[in-house]
């Protein structure tokens, strides 16, 4: 059976049923990939509720009504069915729409998965956009959700650019009017919302020695150019703003730039996600901040007025959806500063701090990325925090640099080995995995980590030689 096979038998599935509960993720793919199903449901005529949870356990598992409703699990599910199993779900009440590793299980619940056909660089919301598409053609409106839920899960960082059937969508998306494909575009963050100097000194990947960091070099560096970066009322533009003519000149001299510091600027350039129909210098207009907006609701459990938005509010949770993002945004600097004030502690192969509880374990991961530009980018950062529900339960993260996974280093592999030999468990990707471990085994799994991550650096030289 091919994903196509997979997606048909769903969609066909799906529209046999009356009432559907919807069961997803609280992050930006989960909620991009409810509404995606959502949508397509109430399209088909479909009654349906949805429950957001921030992962599938057994406490969580409550929130699932006991009902004669069929249920519909979304970007979660695969790896858990022994938790739908041990709910005493038969597999003609449920599908699940996933694109994580599956656990295996005495049951085999039905479900569309993209990982076992071998596209490991699509999300959940990917997935459901097929299903929706295969229940009615006219749901082509929704690829943008799933190009966001994509982006959001980082399958677009590695190539920059989205690949494979997830790049279809994106094209599809295109052909039907509602996505503006971008090839070569500046690969940074914000190039919708913020002021172009400010836009390039946020970005580390590339990292542009005097730029990166460092908001007043690069404005001296765009100014030398002589281009315009203000409106005549002096608003600063936003790279989306800038003519055509700037742009090329602006990337041809960060190209000079970077080289001239014996650097590769491959990474300058990624292939990008617009949305045309979105008001402009809104966060809505691009893949990449759209995600952001959507896990900024996720993380504050606002996930309803992020699924509100995708289903096209731009009133009041839209509104409200902003105070979540500065609040976040706020929070994540604070974190940053906190990093750094505190300073990390060096082992041989990386880099760690614990936060305590002062966080909210779902922001240590971005706030590990960010302080990392700002200290030795060799070694992988790890972050611990507290788990507020669970005390017992520390929650890890860890960051690296596409210039270090380039060398042979797998942060998800180091992090799955080392909590499960604690008991925990790991997951993720190369450059940024997380785990949870018991809290009295945090200094030995630290040093477990450090020697795994030598020994990967170890064989990646022998591979050399
Ligand atoms: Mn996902």
């Amino acid at each position: 059976m091919s994903l196509c096979d997979d997606v048909r038998s769903a969609a066909r599935e799906i529209l046999t049923h009356q009432e559907v509960t919807l069961i997803s993720h609280i992050d930006a793919d989960g909620i991009a990939g409810e509404s995606i199903l959502a949508q397509a449901l109430s399209r088909a005529g479909i009654h349906h509720t949805s429950v957001f949870v921030r992962q599938l356990e057994p406490m969580t598992m409550r929130q699932v009504p006991e009902d004669k409703t069929f249920k519909l699990f979304c970007d979660l599910g695969a790896g858990q069915q022994n938790l739908l199993a041990e709910r005493g779900l038969r597999e003609e009440e449920v599908l699940i729409v996933d694109h994580h590793v599956s656990q295996p299980c005495e049951r085999e619940y039905p479900q569309v998965n993209c990982l076992p056909h071998g596209f490991s660089k699509m999300s959940a919301a990917g997935v459901a956009y097929l299903v929706a598409m295969e229940m009615d053609p006219g749901n082509v409106d929704l690829s943008r959700l799933a190009v966001v839920g994509n982006v959001g899960d980082m399958m677009a960082r590695e190539d920059c650019g989205l690949v494979g059937p997830a790049r279809e969508i994106a094209l599809q998306g295109a052909g039907a009017g509602c996505i503006e494909v971008i090839s070569r575009d500046l690969n940074c963050y914000g190039t919708s919302t913020r002021p172009l100097h400010v836009c390039l000194a946020y970005n580390d990947d590339p990292f542009i020695p005097g730029i990166t960091n460092n908001v007043n070099g690069a404005l001296r560096f765009l100014q030398k150019l002589g281009i315009d970066l203000q409106t005549p009322e002096k608003r600063w533009l936003v790279w989306e703003e800038i003519p055509p003519v700037d742009k090329r000149l602006v990337t041809s001299s960060l190209v000079q730039q970077i080289i001239s510091c014996g650097e590769r600027a491959d990474r300058l350039f990624s292939e990008s996600y617009l949305f045309p129909g979105e008001a402009a210098r809104t966060p809505l207009r691009n893949a990449q901040e759209f995600a952001t907006l959507l896990n900024a609701c996720g993380r504050w459990t606002r996930p309803r007025v992020g699924g509100a938005i995708c289903r096209g509010d731009r009133g009041p949770a839209y509104r409200e959806a902003e105070h979540m993002l500065t609040n976040h945004r706020a929070v994540i600097r604070d974190l940053l500063e906190y990093i750094l004030n505190t300073g990390v502690r060096e082992l041989s192969h990386i880099q760690f701090i614990h936060v305590g509880s002062r966080y909210p374990d779902t922001i240590v991961g971005i706030g590990a990325g960010m302080a990392l530009s700002r200290l030795n980018m060799e070694k992988p950062i790890l972050v611990m925090v507290e788990q507020p529900e669970d005390p017992a339960l520390t929650k890890v993260s860890m960051r690296t640099t596409e210039r270090v996974v380039g060398r042979g280093i797998d942060l998800q592999q180091a992090l799955t080995t080392a909590s499960a030999e604690v008991g925990g468990a790991g997951g993720g990707h190369r450059i940024a995995a997380g785990a949870f471990i018991p809290k009295e085994s945090e200094e030995h799994f630290v040093n477990r980590v450090n020697q795994l991550i030598s020994e990967q650096r170890c064989a990646e030289g022998q591979g050399h030689r």
